[in-house]
């Protein structure tokens, strides 16, 4: 199939190319390779932002009014809402695009849904490629929304310059319910919803945990030696109301913060290898699974190994680093 006249479209910021586009690459991964291919060039310009938060927290209203604010300020704006727990993009997803849908009129959002359909290469893959496309497309700033409980979301998030956890008042739950891996991950913690009581106690008790945390992504390892007097970051933590919009002000600041640091540290240069190199091994796995897939189905000399294995004379690990070989991966 011929790509070229939907890219060139895409690279005008036709919304229609784009969502053909991304339908494509989510579909087929031999389509991704070449969309991708073509495309890459045109990429790099946008500014990824990852939001998550326990159900109900109030993501699609904080967005919302993200979007609001963002499309004010005359930006253009890509929302990809991704739910590894869900095989379908119903739900919630289908709810709060209504819900956004009064922001959809407008040429500068685009919002897209997706879910666990087993895509090929896996939905960090996939979610990394509609990145691109909306990258390509010419959004300013991207947000990737997931629901904070699956293990591809730390993956995700991988692909994120600033990553913003939201809690809320009350029993902890919140914080219980996100992965800990993305909570390691996390720039900004955002307590919504400060007009129900408990508000100032939640902004506590993040900042006990914070207290307790060792490991969080930026190592002063990363800071190359031309910065070595810039401090590392320290999560920030704010509080909002989605609803009414309030103290979205220190939230935009405290964003612009993040992404200041991340330029003039220098740690937007590791963010940039860490993020291709996790997408570069999400395609390696599919590709190197494929090629194993396929010797097993084909080759002789693997059922022979096969056998072996069943009559117990080659155990599996032996079988693998046989395969290896074969592909002529092993280490010399
Ligand atoms: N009082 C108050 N309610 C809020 C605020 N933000 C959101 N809500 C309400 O909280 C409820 C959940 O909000 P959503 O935006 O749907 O939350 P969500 O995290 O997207 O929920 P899921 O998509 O189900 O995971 C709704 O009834 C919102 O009106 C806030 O700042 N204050
Ligand atoms: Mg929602």
């Amino acid at each position: 199939m011929d790509y070229s006249n939907f890219i060139s479209q895409l690279l005008k910021g036709n919304p229609r190319a784009a969502a053909r586009l991304i339908t494509f690459i989510e579909n087929d991964i031999d389509a991704a390779e070449e969309i991708i291919n073509s495309i890459y060039g045109h990429t790099g310009n946008a500014y990824i932002l990852g939001i998550t938060g326990a159900p109900g927290t109030g993501k699609s209203t904080f967005i919302s009014t993200l979007i609001k604010i963002y499309v004010e300020q005359g930006k253009k704006i890509g929302i990809i809402c991704v739910d590894p727990s869900s095989p379908l993009t119903g739900g919630a997803l289908l709810g709060d695009r209504i819900r956004m849908k009064q922001y959809f009129s407008l040429d500068n959002v685009f919002i897209r849904s997706m879910a666990n359909r087993g895509q090929l290469g896996g939905l960090a893959r996939a979610t990394e490629d509609v990145i691109k496309i909306l990258d390509a497309y010419g959004c300013d700033i991207i947000i990737i929304e997931t629901v904070g409980v699956g293990q591809s979301e730390v993956d995700i998030f991988k692909s994120a310059q600033t990553v913003v956890v939201l809690l809320v008042p009350g029993l902890g739950d919140d914080i219980q319910a996100i992965k800990s891996g993305i909570m390691e991950i996390t720039d900004i913690f955002v307590v919504n919803k400060m007009d129900l009581p408990g508000a100032d106690k939640k902004v506590s008790e993040i900042m006990q945990m914070l207290e307790f945390r060792k490991n969080y992504k930026y190592d002063s390892k990363d800071i190359s030696e031309k910065y070595a007097k810039i401090e590392l970051w320290t999560p920030e933590i704010t509080k909002v109301n989605s609803k009414i919009g309030e103290n979205f002000d220190e939230l935009l600041e405290l964003i612009q913060k993040h992404k200041s640091f991340l330029e003039e540290s220098g740690v937007i240069s590791n963010y940039m290898k860490n993020r291709i190199t996790n997408e570069t091994i999400q395609i390696l796995k599919h590709k190197l699974t494929e090629k194993v897939e396929e010797l097993l189905s084909s080759d002789k000399e693997i059922g022979k190994y096969i056998d072996q294995a069943i009559q117990k004379s080659l155990d599996p690990y032996s079988m693998a680093n046989l395969i290896i070989k074969m592909l002529g991966l092993e280490k010399e």
